[in-house]
């Protein structure tokens, strides 16, 4: 035997092998050697860390040989830009996408632990604010699994989306320490760092070859170090990268500064420079103007193409080609800047003539909306922009003026389209629109959800749709089944594959199968025991951690996700002192006991919402000690609500509330992970809502509420919610009990501003949909009843599901965007990495 094969032999049986003996003993050696604690002394987390290092050790041999896979071959990669990444807890999928999950518990067992308490210690990287984010994460686990070659970039934020605590019923937001104990999931790659340049100014001049080009003198440089994050396909070798971009002080420490005795100017750069990655912004809908954001932006984006341009060269590919290489796909605006990045690194940097770099762009990236809210869009006020992006704003000049060359032609010169479609507003105050440049710089513009992409077309981008109608698609969301069925909902996951097989959990429309029991008295029996059982569960957790008793018989009620004005919780509340009121007038009534559920962080910024939260809890308080009420109603908000606190809650429901004004939510994912978890859903025909509907069959949904074409007629008509609080008397009620100080301790102002936005203004239509959303819930009520039909329209929910699975929508994006096609990975001993 040579050397390096017995060093080969040993090195597999002590960071690869998964005998339960191998494992329990890597635990061990872990906690010793990387911890540094004897076990009698070491807590949870050291034996957390000493698993995760364990379980990393066992990935690493898929992570190597994917890379090295990809840089091999002629193959086209995938990289998504995206601001947010909101992955969720690391261990529990890897376990499960590497099919050791069982062996772990045993040997962690063996080591006198549960692995349940190993994976509660886990911190979450919250790196992002909700669905956005989240949709991100769900599509990196299905490229890994679907054995696509991809890489994400974003930011790897010091602090991601705040703890939320809720003291005397508000909101308060706790930083979040993410990264306190060390992240065993990232390897930082100091050695591909790459410099980012802001400010100063541009320089015209001639090159040697007598060309004229423009040079930019930047006031400041700040480094970009990445951190990298394997993400493992599900029973696949390929495990992915997840390239997260930290900011780091060029020079970290001024000697000359100090030397002078300015020890606070020597720190400075290094401050200035960190606080680039320091925080998530915490809005799920952009904010306008915020210096800050736009150096994130242009920081990571400026990374990810420096970082694919190092790559492709190095790999001996030429700039003209760049596209072959990268298929860039733009998630919101927030990346857009993008697309001026790689004109003037084409251009500026590597010489490329104008036109073969912009053909090049334009190849390469293909643009994401995931909102029509106007006041979402962003856009930055010009002096800004000029003043951090000189050159690129001069590029954007430029690309706009080619532009409407191009679409003075198209519409003959109305000047009145060509305004409207201009990357520059100048309407007033001028500002760069960075879904116009997304538009213009990419080949592909797609929507998240059938209604939004047509919504779409006939509104923000219409302009854009008449100019260019074949770069329109839709790609409608979809959510990972491996995090969303498989590892949150093991027993339900267990059922199925005991009737249908495994297959489900790759081909989730294999789930249709179980459409052959929906009527089955003995699987009802089952699957509603397990129901039963996961909302005992639920119940326990809230009795134990909020002190309350709620009766897992009852209806979960469940609405989670931000809490905004357009999503309408408010609405949910009024239906629930509608019921109280109920109640009161009549205490004998007979209504089915229900458990409102809420969870959701409001934007720290956004007093509106904070004011819902408060009202929410308000009301729960009143309500869940009114001996009147007799356990026939509870609320409960569940405080930081995050992804691994949402685990836990989707299997656990029986309605989940979609309640938004129609034309509002562009698309929704929690929706499909409550139906997919076989919950029924009470929702407006608003963004996903449609396509969920029309899969599970409208019999098994509980639709209510104005359409969109509706909420325009009454909005163009004149809408005056007076008239409906005048005429509804069960909603006068409930607004009136708010505004009396009922739920406040006699404070008739602390809620005045959100019953005022109500009464006078309304702009998402709650009085207009109350009466129809309140009979519609005395409909679940009574369905609720039928415990037979219940149970056989929750099974065909979840049956209906499989078009929802990120595998489909990511395989859309593949042919329909991103013209890529899948590689396997065959696993090689490191021993012969350089052979
Ligand atoms: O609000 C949307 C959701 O409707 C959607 O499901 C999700 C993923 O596509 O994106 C959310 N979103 C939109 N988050 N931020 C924005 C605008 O930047």
């Amino acid at each position: 035997m040579t050397t390096e094969q017995t060093q080969s032999i040993q090195v597999e049986d002590d960071r690869s092998g998964l005998g339960i003996e191998t494992l329990r003993r890597a635990i061990a050696d872990n906690l010793f050697y990387l911890q540094g604690k004897w076990p009698e002394i070491a807590t949870l987390n050291d034996f957390y860390m000493a698993l995760a290092n364990t379980v990393r050790d066992r990935l690493m041999p898929r992570w190597l040989n994917t890379i090295r896979n990809y840089r091999r071959s002629e193959v086209r990669v995938v990289a998504y830009l995206s601001a947010e990444f909101l992955l969720g807890p690391h261990l529990g999928i890897k376990l499960i996408n590497l099919g050791i999950e069982e062996l772990v518990r045993q040997a962690v067992a063996d080591s006198g632990l549960a692995l349940e308490d190993l994976l509660a210690q886990e911190e979450e990287p919250g790196l992002g604010n909700g669905g956005l984010g989240r949709l991100a994460a769900c599509y990196m686990e299905s490229l890994a699994t679907l054995e696509i070659p991809a890489i994400g970039y974003g930011i790897r934020y010091e602090f991601g989306i705040f703890d939320q605590e809720l003291r005397d019923g508000w909101q308060v937001e706790v930083t979040d320490k993410w990264l306190q104990y060390g992240n065993p999931w990232e390897i930082p790659r100091p050695e591909s760092a790459v410099m980012v340049r802001f400010g100063g100014r541009t320089e015209a001049y001639t090159d040697d070859e007598g060309a004229y080009r423009v040079r930019w003198i930047p006031a400041r440089v700040v480094k970009g170090v990445p951190y990298d994050t394997p993400i493992v396909g599900y029973y696949v070798n390929t495990t992915n990268t997840l390239r997260l971009w930290r900011a780091e002080a060029a020079e970290s420490f001024n000697f000359q500064a100090f030397n002078q005795g300015d020890y606070y100017g020597a720190v400075d750069q290094k401050i200035y420079s960190e606080n680039l990655t320091k925080v998530l912004y915490p809005n799920d809908e952009p904010l306008q103007g915020k210096q800050l954001r736009l150096e994130q932006q242009y920081f990571f984006v400026s990374c990810a193409l420096q970082d694919m341009i190092r790559l492709h060269r190095g790999a001996g590919g030429d700039l003209r080609q760049f596209h072959q290489k990268f298929a860039v796909q733009l998630n919101d605006t927030h990346p857009a800047v993008a697309v001026a990045e790689l004109m003037r690194l084409l251009v500026d940097e590597h010489r490329l003539p104008w036109d073969a770099a912009w053909e090049v762009s334009q190849s390469t990236f293909g643009f994401t909306n995931h909102t029509l809210l106007p006041e979402a869009l962003e856009k930055w006020p010009l002096p800004l922009f000029g003043s951090l992006l000189p050159r690129h704003l001069e590029i954007i000049y430029e690309i706009n003026q080619r532009f409407l060359d191009q679409a003075r032609v198209h519409f003959l010169g109305d000047s009145q389209k060509l305004a409207q479609l201009s990357l520059i507003d100048e309407s007033g105050e001028r500002y760069v629109r960075m879904a116009h440049l997304a538009c213009v710089g990419s080949h592909a513009i797609n929507g998240v959800a059938e209604l939004h992409s047509e919504l779409l077309k006939q509104t923000v981008l219409k302009d854009f749709y008449q100019l260019w109608p074949q770069k329109f698609q839709n790609k409608t969301n979809g959510v990972t089944p491996r995090r969303w069925l498989l590892l949150c909902n093991p027993r339900l996951s267990q059922l199925i594959t005991e009737h249908i097989g495994t297959d489900w959990v790759c081909q989730l429309e294999q789930l249709r199968q179980l459409e052959a029991y929906a009527e089955d008295r003995e699987f009802q029996r089952q699957w509603r025991q397990i129901k039963r059982a996961v909302k005992q569960d639920l119940a326990d957790h809230i009795q134990q951690t909020l002190n309350i008793a709620i009766n897992p018989d009852s209806l979960f009620d469940i609405q989670v996700k931000r809490i905004h004005e357009y999503k309408r919780q408010h609405l949910n509340v009024l239906h629930i002192i509608t019921l109280y009121n109920r109640i009161r007038r009549n205490p004998d009534i007979d209504i089915v006991p229900r458990t409102f559920i809420f969870g959701g962080k409001a934007a720290p910024g956004y007093i509106m919402a904070k004011l819902m939260i408060k009202v929410i809890t308000s009301v729960a308080e009143v309500v869940n000690n009114d001996p009147q009420v007799c356990d026939r109603i509870k609320v409960v908000f569940l405080p930081d609500y995050n992804v691994t606190n949402s685990q836990p809650v989707y299997p656990a429901a029986d309605l989940s509330e979609q309640i938004s004004t129609a034309g509002k939510e562009a698309s929704g994912t929690g929706n499909m992970k409550f139906s997919l978890n076989g919950a029924l859903t009470i929702g407006t025909l608003d963004g996903a809502n449609v396509e969920i509907r029309q899969a599970v069959g409208a019999e098994n949904f509980f639709l209510f509420g104005l359409t969109i074409e509706e909420v325009q007629q009454l909005q163009e008509s004149g809408y005056n919610p007076w008239d409906y609080y005048n005429r509804t008397p069960d909603l006068k009620e409930a607004i009136n009990l708010i505004n009396s100080g009922f739920f406040s301790h006699g404070n008739r102002e602390l809620f005045k501003p959100l019953v005022d936005s109500l009464v006078y203004d309304d702009p998402y239509l709650l009085l207009a949909d109350y009466s129809a959303y309140i009979d519609c819930q005395d409909t679940v009520g009574q369905r609720f009843r039928e415990t037979d039909t219940w149970t056989r329209m929750s099974i065909l929910n979840s049956a209906r599901m499989g078009y929802f699975s990120s595998d489909r929508a990511i395989r859309e994006y593949c042919q329909d965007i991103w013209h890529v096609t899948p590689i396997s990975v065959q696993l090689k001993p490191y021993v012969q990495a350089d052979a």
